[in-house]
């Protein structure tokens, strides 16, 4: 086969399976797009010295300039896969398939993408193997009209010629097919993903103005260095509970909540009025009702928002409405109790920011509901439409089909997080440590027993409010060998958490969290 013809389906093979999986992306989160996927990655895994080069140099170029370069270089090895294909088509099949396996595992490790993102580079591989395999075909058809020619004797066959032709033109009319095709993929991906451009829309959003800042955390606030996490939860390591495959796409621009039911006066707000009104920034720990015992579905933040009570009381809610019935862009579906929605003293929030930032998208951009005190399935509707004031009766959220409780507030619980199970630790001085919660309440006091032994008294870390976790610590010495221990909380309404084992179903386990480990 010609090098031209060679390269150019090596080329267009290349053009065709990013186009398609772009296209594919633009509906399935257009971060799964192979293309800007492998760039993510390449970016993530870039030293830092080449990066802060990269950004001096190019400035805020520096991601065009990377995506240009990966172009260059992925135009080059196609080329090359190409060429090396002139006589069989396996060494081109071989690389295409180690580029599908590149993006594949760059959409499958970054985060906040569901396995569905991996349909787009799917199918940009089998668009990638279909095109070359095809245009592949259509050269080589007019390669051996060109040797039937070649080794006839001179003169003796003149139809050879026109067959010739014939098959170079159906060769270029194929490909010329193939890049309008990738062409209209490409940039129809392009403008799809851009109409849905969630993350676009959230970095344009800019600094929040809190007019009510949440007091700074105090020094004491936690025992990191002796395992307890960090007060606050980095954006990144909250903890994340949801059932979408694919993370719901909102523009803040397209966004609105609709506020309707048992109300005096229906409302529809925008993220320009919410923004606008003053807003309030609250430290309050969320947790899953799915934790189990000693489980990590606990996390903290700061978060920013309006008073949900001063919206619902614009609203104006009538007497014997029950419960709060929200629904979020992807149909999930939510009851809070009212009273628990109203309550000043609680301060439920329609979060807009956490830590910060805007809501980050896999935890609800750009808008979510927060209620302290009560499980993530009965209060915290992540990327939030609609509120309906309604009845129990008259509505049943998504998790009360599926055994789950009505209401459920958070339990008064304990975590052991120093040692870890099974740890070796060194004997001597054993510093045992961990978290601690009782939202609305707060902590009064947690005590640990060692080998079955007496409860003791453990020092707590520095109170931060009574809708976050509180931290503890205690120093033991033991001797070398196996060793239990287990830990409870008390809460400040003299509650002491039971030592009953209940599962997660239906409204949070019970138990006291018990860890083994050795000292040797
Ligand atoms: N739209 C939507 N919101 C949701 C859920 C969900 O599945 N869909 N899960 C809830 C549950 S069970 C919990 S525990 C919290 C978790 O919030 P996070 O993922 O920001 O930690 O979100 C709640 N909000
Ligand atoms: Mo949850």
């Amino acid at each position: 086969m010609p090098a031209g013809a060679a390269a150019l389906t090596g080329v267009l093979a290349l053009a065709a399976a990013l186009a398609m999986g772009h296209l594919v992306a633009a509906f399935v989160g257009i971060g799964a797009s192979p293309y800007l996927a492998v760039g993510n990655s390449a970016i993530d895994l870039t030293p830092a010295p080449v990066k802060d080069w990269a950004i001096e140099t190019f400035g805020s170029y520096d991601k065009v300039a990377l995506l240009g370069g990966m172009a260059v270089v992925m135009v080059l090895a196609a080329v090359v896969a190409g060429l090396v294909s002139r006589r069989s088509a396996l060494p081109g099949t071989l690389v295409i398939a180690v580029f599908g396996v590149v993006g594949g595992v760059a959409v499958y490790t970054r985060p906040a993408l569901g396995q569905l993102a991996l349909l787009a580079p799917l199918a940009g591989l089998l668009a990638g193997l279909a095109v070359f395999r095809w245009l592949h075909a259509l050269a080589l058809r007019g390669v051996s009209a060109i040797g039937e020619h070649e080794i006839a004797p001179p003169g003796a066959d003149t139809r050879v010629q026109p067959a010739d032709t014939a098959n170079r033109r159906r060769f270029l009319v194929g490909a010329s097919g193939v890049a309008l095709g990738a062409g209209v993929a490409g940039l129809g991906g392009q403008l799809l993903g851009q109409a849905k451009n969630a993350e676009g829309s959230r970095q344009a959003i800019g600094t929040l103005r809190v007019a009510d800042p949440a007091p700074p955390v105090p020094d004491g606030a936690d025992f990191r260095r002796l395992g307890t996490p960090a007060f606050l939860t980095p954006n990144k390591d909250f903890y994340r509970v949801d059932t979408a495959l694919v993370v719901p796409q909102v523009r803040a621009e397209d966004w609105s909540l609709r506020v309707h039911g048992m109300v005096d006066r229906e409302l529809r707000l925008d993220y320009a009025d919410l923004r606008s009104r003053p807003l309030v920034e609250r430290t309050i720990t969320l947790c899953c009702v799915s934790n189990e015992v000693g489980g990590p579905y606990i996390s903290t933040a700061n978060f920013i928002g309006v008073e949900l009570a001063d919206v619902l009381a614009e609203a104006g809610v009538r007497p014997g409405a029950e419960q709060l019935f929200s629904t979020s862009v992807d149909g999930w579906t939510c009851g809070t109790p009212v009273e628990a929605a109203l309550d000043r003293d609680r301060g439920a929030l329609l979060a807009i920011g956490m830590n910060s930032e805007p809501l980050p998208l896999e935890h609800g951009f750009p808008v979510r509901m927060v209620v302290p005190g009560l499980y993530g399935y009965v209060s915290a509707t992540k990327w939030l439409t609609d509120i309906e004031i309604t009845t129990w009766d008259a509505r049943r959220a998504y998790w009360l089909d599926r055994g789950w409780a009505r209401e459920a507030p958070v339990k008064t619980q304990s975590r052991i997080d120093a040692p870890e199970a099974f740890e070796k630790v060194p004997s001597g001085r054993v510093t045992v440590a961990g978290i601690a919660w009782a939202q609305t309440t707060g902590i009064a006091k947690v005590e640990v027993s060692i080998d079955d032994g007496p409860w003791r008294p453990t020092e707590l870390s520095t109170a931060v409010n009574e809708d976050t976790w509180r931290m503890w610590r205690i120093d033991v010495d033991l001797r070398p060998g196996q060793h239990k221990v287990v830990c409870r909380a008390t809460d400040r309404s003299g509650y002491t958490q039971t030592d009953r084992r209940q599962p997660t179903v239906p409204d949070g386990a019970t138990g006291r969290h018990t860890v083994l480990f050795e000292v040797t």
